[in-house]
């Protein structure tokens, strides 16, 4: 029995963090409270399956960073029975309605406590009243700002129809499409609907089976161990609800006509619908079973022969939302889009002289046995306290261990760089004379992410003139579900961009995809070039590389307008030219 194994990394810290909640609502002891934190974040990092290693040998877990005899027991305990008892007891001591808040971004678990205790909020609901009457912002710590903000978050659609980071449901996806491979009859199996477009986040998963024993596949679905509700089942189809709240469709086709199904479930619906409106101007139906002239059916197979049917080229994935890659098809001009093989280095990482968790020497060598030929390394400026960023003495004794770190290395680069934070007037976090001894400057926003929009421009176009910045990173500073992005004139920002050289980053991680796909086109459009970048704070996160590129890709952005696709001299000639 595969059975309880299936249990993905995410899962287990997805636990791990609801505990922490929990204990954080209930006042715990803080080093507790961490532990556990800690312990999510090792899981859900680690590139081996946490599942099998508990199953096949639990001792090892307890040599994971932060994971003790304790947790190892309890990462066990939720492999073998899918669940935490301990969660549902301190769910139980909650304060009451207080583990709903915590959905609201910008409300911890400390916030939510007050909330609850103090004004006796249950709901969602209740806290918009208590909003809107204004008495949230009468409780210590909250502020008429911080009552704003929760109205504003209230009225977003990510709190009341809770979207998955496309990152996080790979982690629950994959696994489960693997497991339909193996579904009996069975020749293809894979992720249809939003996550094929490598939309950033996706509401549901839709999967699609090719075989002719549509039975004998939904039960084979059904039995998939980490199912925790069945919301729907017939012969071709099933839905259900995976245990972490992700919702999956299933729909089972014959292999004839997989191809058609494939268009058809991947969408977006604007799309499919431009596609079977072409179709019917050449007197063809095109449905999810196929192409078909009169009864006859001519295609459906391959989703190619969809498109051929209506005289165009296969048209990506990340393309498809109805935003006119239907003309550019006819007109063959589709982009060629940037992949991951085509990127060179990473141009934003850090180490444990800032916030990282590996060192200079770690990153470096991971980067290179990901085939990289460069990376830079970019710590935080002192104003980021948090992070813990260096000041100038600092920099000065990591660029000496750089210089004699790339003096050992063969056909592998780091780049001396600083992630510089952008003051509120647009000023720089590090005085000029020492700008100039990095290979690469980053600058960005880590606070007045609030400023009014036409502030907000002149301080990043401030920044962005001066002649000792490269690169703009993660620009609209926003995390997805959790902060809204910095409000800022984007065009302006874009030509500024261009006209300086500076570059304008997509950042790869799973929560900023930022430059995001509109505002990536935008950029190339108006002549400024990209960067993709991990940002990475620890060797496994130079991975989130795939889901940069993803986003790129959305925005229709071509190998050539990313430098970080370039070799180094190429890339080198291009920082030095600013
Ligand atoms: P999501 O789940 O909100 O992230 O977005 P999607 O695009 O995955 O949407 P979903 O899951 O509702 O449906 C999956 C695909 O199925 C969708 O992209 C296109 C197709 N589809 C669903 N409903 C309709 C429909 O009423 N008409 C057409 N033409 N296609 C549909
Ligand atoms: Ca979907
Ligand atoms: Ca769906
Ligand atoms: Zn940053």
């Amino acid at each position: 029995m595969i059975a309880p194994s299936g249990t993905a990394n995410a899962e287990i810290a997805r636990i791990f963090r609801e505990v922490a909640d929990q204990l954080e609502l209930t006042r715990a002891n803080q080093f507790r409270i961490r532990a556990y934190r800690n312990a999510a974040r090792t899981v859900e990092e680690s590139g081996r399956s946490i599942a099998s290693l508990a199953l096949s040998a639990p001792k090892e877990l307890e040599e994971l960073p932060g994971v003790g005899a304790d947790l190892a027991r309890k990462i066990v305990q939720i492999v073998r029975t899918g669940s935490l008892p301990m969660l549902t007891t301190l769910e139980r001591r909650a304060p009451k309605g207080a583990t709903e808040l915590l959905r609201v971004p910008g409300i911890g678990p400390r916030k939510a406590r007050v909330l609850a205790q103090r004004l006796h909020v249950r709901s969602l609901g209740g806290l918009k009243r208590a909003a809107r009457t204004g008495r949230v912002h009468k409780l210590r710590g909250f502020g008429a700002k911080t009552e704003k903000r929760i109205l504003e978050e209230l009225a977003a659609p990510a709190v009341t129809e809770r979207r998955w980071l496309r990152a996080r449901a790979a982690q629950y996806g994959d696994p489960l499409a693997a497991y339909m491979r193996d579904a009996p009859g069975t020749t293809r199996a894979e992720l249809a609907g939003s996550f094929r477009r490598c939309r950033e986040t996706v509401g549901d998963l839709d999967l699609l089976v090719a075989s002719e024993d549509g039975p004998a596949v939904v039960q084979h679905f059904l039995a998939y161990p980490q199912v925790r509700r069945v919301t729907a089942h017939g012969t071709t189809r099933a839905a259900i609800q995976l245990t972490g709240g992700l919702n999956v469709d299933l729909r089972v086709l014959p292999p004839e006509s997989y191809g058609a199904a494939l268009h058809y479930f991947t969408g977006s619906k604007a799309h499919s619908i431009a596609i079977r409106t072409l179709g019917r101007a050449a007197g063809l139906k095109i449905s999810e079973y196929g192409v078909y002239r009169g009864t006859k059916r001519i295609a459906g197979r391959e989703e190619r022969e969809v498109f051929e049917a209506v005289g165009l080229p296969w048209i990506p994935p990340e393309l498809r939302e109805a935003r006119g890659e239907i003309d550019a098809a006819r007109a063959g001009t589709l982009p060629k889009l940037v992949e991951l093989r085509h990127i060179h280095g990473d141009l934003q990482v850090h180490t444990t002289d800032s916030d990282g968790r590996n060192t200079l020497e770690e990153m470096a060598e991971a980067a290179q046995e990901l085939g990289y030929e460069y990376i830079a390394v970019t710590d935080h400026t002192p104003t980021v306290r948090i992070a813990g960023g260096l000041d100038r003495s600092g920099f000065r004794r990591q660029m000496r261990r750089i210089d004699s770190l790339n003096a050992r290395l063969h056909g592998f680069t780091i780049l001396k760089g600083a992630e510089v934070d952008v003051h509120a007037d647009g000023t720089l976090d590090l005085n000029d004379a020492t700008l100039a001894k990095f290979d690469i400057v980053l600058v960005s926003l880590h606070s007045s992410l609030a400023l009014p929009p036409a502030r907000q421009t002149q301080r990043i176009i401030r920044a962005l003139r001066n002649p000792h910045v490269h690169l703009f990173a993660h620009p609209s500073a926003r995390l997805i579900n959790k902060r809204q992005p910095a409000r800022f004139d984007l065009d302006e920002v874009c030509r500024v961009a261009a006209s300086e050289g500076v570059l304008l980053e997509i950042n790869a991680q799973p929560e900023r995809l930022d430059l995001d796909d509109i505002g990536s086109r935008r950029a190339v459009e108006l002549g400024a070039s990209l960067t993709i970048d991990t940002d990475a704070h620890s060797v496994e996160e130079l991975r989130f590389m795939r889901w940069g590129v993803d986003q790129a890709r959305r925005g229709w952005v071509n190998r050539r307008d990313v430098v970080n696709t370039q070799p180094l001299d190429k890339l080198l000639a291009r920082l030095r030219a600013r």
